[in-house]
């Protein structure tokens, strides 16, 4: 395959990996074989040339100091960050041989695979890593602690994932951002509204925090964490009660109209207002407006999703588009993911088979921290990539205990020494995304693109596939699936009959074209992939699965009986916890923030500035407080998974929980409560 790597000038197209909806298209700007500038595509069609700041200083993260560019094995205690440089030969023999001896022992459970998205590439996120473990027989991970819960409540209304083409709601003249934080999430997105709104579209966003997507919405709404399903079944009471449904879509297109009309009857303004702290007038407003305007767009993000309840939530919300019949308007619908369809061959690139007939345990990523301390038939070794858990994973206090364990073999390959890397044995330099092969499936717009390398790997880094080309061979695995190439591995994922929307798409055209798009039509026009083949207001299969076949509001869990709702939210700067050790990022970010409503600051004796001490049984942090109305009473917020920084107590998953959500085995970031007071000592001092 071409590589430009030996062009050492020049600019070449490339794609950012980074876990974001907008997977924008880039240009490297490429001098005496280093990448000096990053910039946007112009030509990509959706993202149109306009990157984020996270990106465009991309060349820091690139050539930082402290990337790591040789293999590392631990000379101090555990945690405490010593380490010596190794060769690779002696890194693998001294994972593979470790393993093996493991494998004899105590069976090939006993080692944990623990990955995310830190690279959205198909072959670095899930590609030779998966064979690789299915092979050796690994316990498995189930990967939910993004959108799992929310994706899983959607499916059940439209079967997956499967919503709005992005570009087409360029014609919306209503738009809903419903639990996300689109300016900084989403901003493409915020793009297309923007122009939008210059032929008349009227921007709402519904949040628990008025942050900058709030300040840029036409309405802003506050409502109580949790609590988003009574609205969305309080809006369905009032179309319904004032007859603003569209009888001859629902007739047509879904099931169970009749039980929704008679479910959403309970919800009337009165008891949602009671609910969600949002006032009786503004959901008749509400619920007109989007009864009376289209196409109308709802744009659902993932903020809502990290509850207990976050996939009944989302369920509910994906039925409102079908009530007004906004699937057959171009621009109308919802959008809580896309990837469906771009969906590849995921059997043929995962080679789930190479684990024969063997059954494996499985352990959900949201209870990392519990699966590290309490198993019977413990977990003794964990191989880290792409993901950062020490920080980002709830009840982090359990996952930094459980890191801690002498008898814990763990490995991290990272392009930094991460919080979770100085908890490792050995240490693995990972190559960044712009020195590798991949292909790229945004789940929000429609296009699938290509990452040729475009410079030689940091120092001695080595790509995700590379790593697992190497252990499979340090463990003797012989089948011909370890030796694929990158190029073999697309044309293996991109061959997938059973998706028709990827016709055409071929690793021959996205080299020559850099972006191929879906083959989309309306989503509507086609069978849905629900039992029924309709959108389903009335599901069999969530009865089946043991939930309420309907919509329905169900509160978070009781989480103790503390005062404040806490929802430790991303910022701006970072992405998740990358860049987060990056100096002009936090220069950017300034400092960690807790916003709290000016009654509860008036109550706690607290003013703007002060540090404020949150805790709970899990754990503690300190924040500093920005007090004001930004917040409704009760609930606290924070933005950012900041580094750990020495006197410095903001690691915010201190505090959160590990239970699991109501579906798809989500996670709960946002459902759990604290208590605050003043802090005292300059010890909390943040410098
Ligand atoms: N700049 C930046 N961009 C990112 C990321 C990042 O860290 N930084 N992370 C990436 C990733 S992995 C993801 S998953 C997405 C996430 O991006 P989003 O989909 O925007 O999700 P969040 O930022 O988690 O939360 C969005 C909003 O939900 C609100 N919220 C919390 N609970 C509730 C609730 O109960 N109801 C309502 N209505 N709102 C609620 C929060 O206040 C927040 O403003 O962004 C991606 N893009
Ligand atoms: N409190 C709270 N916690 C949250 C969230 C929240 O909103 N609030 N959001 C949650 C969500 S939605 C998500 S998706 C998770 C994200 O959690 P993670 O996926 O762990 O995200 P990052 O912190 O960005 O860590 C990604 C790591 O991958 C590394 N990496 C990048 N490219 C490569 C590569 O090619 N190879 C290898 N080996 N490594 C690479 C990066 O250097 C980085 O250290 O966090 C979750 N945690
Ligand atoms: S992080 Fe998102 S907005 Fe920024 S360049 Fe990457 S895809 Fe685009
Ligand atoms: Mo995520």
């Amino acid at each position: 395959m071409h590589s430009y790597i030996h062009e050492p000038d020049g600019v070449f197209p490339s794609v950012c990996s980074l876990d974001c909806p907008d997977q924008c298209g880039l240009l490297l700007h490429k001098k005496d074989g280093k990448i000096i500038k990053v910039q946007g595509d112009p030509a990509h069609p959706v993202t149109k040339g306009n990157i984020c700041n996270k990106v465009r200083n991309m060349t820091a993260r690139l050539y930082d100091p402290k990337r790591l560019e040789y293999p590392l094995k631990r000379v101090g205690a555990k945690g405490e960050g010593k380490f010596e440089r190794i060769s690779w030969n002696e890194a693998i023999e001294t994972i593979t041989s470790k393993w093996k001896d493991l494998i004899v022992h105590n069976g090939p459970q006993s080692i944990l695979p623990y990955s995310f998205y830190g690279n959205m590439g198909n072959l670095s996120a899930e590609g030779m890593d998966r064979r690789f473990f299915s092979r050796l027989g690994a316990t498995r991970l189930e990967r939910s602690i993004c959108n799992a819960a929310g994706s899983t409540g959607y499916k059940y209304t439209m079967g997956g994932s499967f919503g709005t083409d992005p570009e087409d709601t360029i014609h919306s003249k209503l738009f809903i951002f419903w639990g996300i934080n689109a300016v900084s999430t989403n901003m493409h997105q915020v793009t297309i509204a923007q122009q939008a709104r210059k032929n008349g579209a009227k921007i709402v966003v519904i949040d628990v925090h008025k942050n900058q997507t709030g300040r840029w919405a036409d309405w802003f709404i506050p409502i109580m964490p949790g609590t988003d399903a009574a609205l969305a079944l309080g809006i369905m009471h009032v179309l319904f009660a004032e007859n603003m449904e569209d009888e001859e879509f629902l007739q047509q297109y879904t099931v169970g109209a009749e039980e929704l009309k008679q479910r959403v009857a309970q919800y009337d303004p009165p008891t949602v207002s009671a609910i969600t702290g949002v006032p009786v007038d503004d959901i008749y407003k509400l619920a007109r407006m989007y009864g009376t305007t289209s196409p109308s767009y709802i744009r659902i993000g993932n903020g809502l999703q990290h509850h207990d309840n976050g996939g009944m939530c989302v369920r509910t919300i994906s039925c409102l588009p079908a009530v007004t019949g906004q699937w057959l308007h171009k621009g109308g619908g919802a959008t809580k993911g896309n990837s469906g369809y771009l969906a590849h061959n995921a059997r043929a690139l995962q080679r789930p088979d190479l684990l024969k007939d063997k059954t494996t345990r499985i352990i959900n990523m949201n209870a990392i921290g519990k699966a590290l301390l309490e198993l019977e038939d413990p977990i003794r070794s964990m191989f880290v990539y792409n993901s950062n858990p020490a920080v980002i994973a709830p009840e982090a206090n359990k996952v930094r205990t459980g890191l801690m364990r002498e008898d814990l073999f763990t490995v991290v390959h990272d392009l930094f020494l991460t919080e979770t890397a100085a908890f490792a044995d050995i240490v693995l330099p990972a190559a960044a995304s712009f020195e590798t092969v991949d292909f790229y499936a945004s789940y929000w717009h429609h296009y699938m693109q290509i990452q040729q390398p475009v410079v030689e790997a940091y120092g001695e880094s080595k790509s995700n596939t590379e790593v697992f080309r190497l252990l499979a061979d340090g463990m003797g695995f012989d089948e011909k699936a370890f030796k694929a190439t990158d190029e073999q591995l697309i044309e293996e994922a991109l061959d997938n009959p059973a998706n028709p929307y990827l016709e055409g798409i071929s690793l021959k055209g996205l080299l020559e074209k850099q972006f191929l798009k879906a083959s989309v039509s309306p989503i509507i026009s086609v069978k849905l992939p629900t039992p029924s083949g309709k959108i389903e207001l009335y599901s069999e299969q969530m009865l089946k699965d043991g939930y309420d076949p309907l919509p329905v509001y169900n509160p978070v869990v009781e989480d103790g009986d503390l005062p404040y709702l806490f929802v430790p939210a991303p910022n701006h700067n970072f992405l998740n916890s990358t860049f987060s050790n990056n100096a002009r990022h936090i220069a950017l970010e300034k400092e960690p923030r807790l916003h709290m409503n000016v009654v509860d600051a008036g109550r706690l004796g607290i003013e703007d500035g002060d540090m404020v001490r949150i805790h709970n049984h899990r754990g503690e942090c300190v924040l500093k407080a920005a007090v004001g109305e930004n917040v409704l009473p009760g609930v606290l917020v924070s933005q950012g998974l900041w580094a750990d920084m020495p006197g410095a107590k903001q690691l915010v998953n201190a505090l959160t929980p590990d239970r699991i959500a109501d579906m798809g085995g989500g996670a709960t970031f946002f459902s759990g409560r604290v208590d605050a007071e003043k802090a005292a000592g300059p010890e909390y001092q943040i410098s």
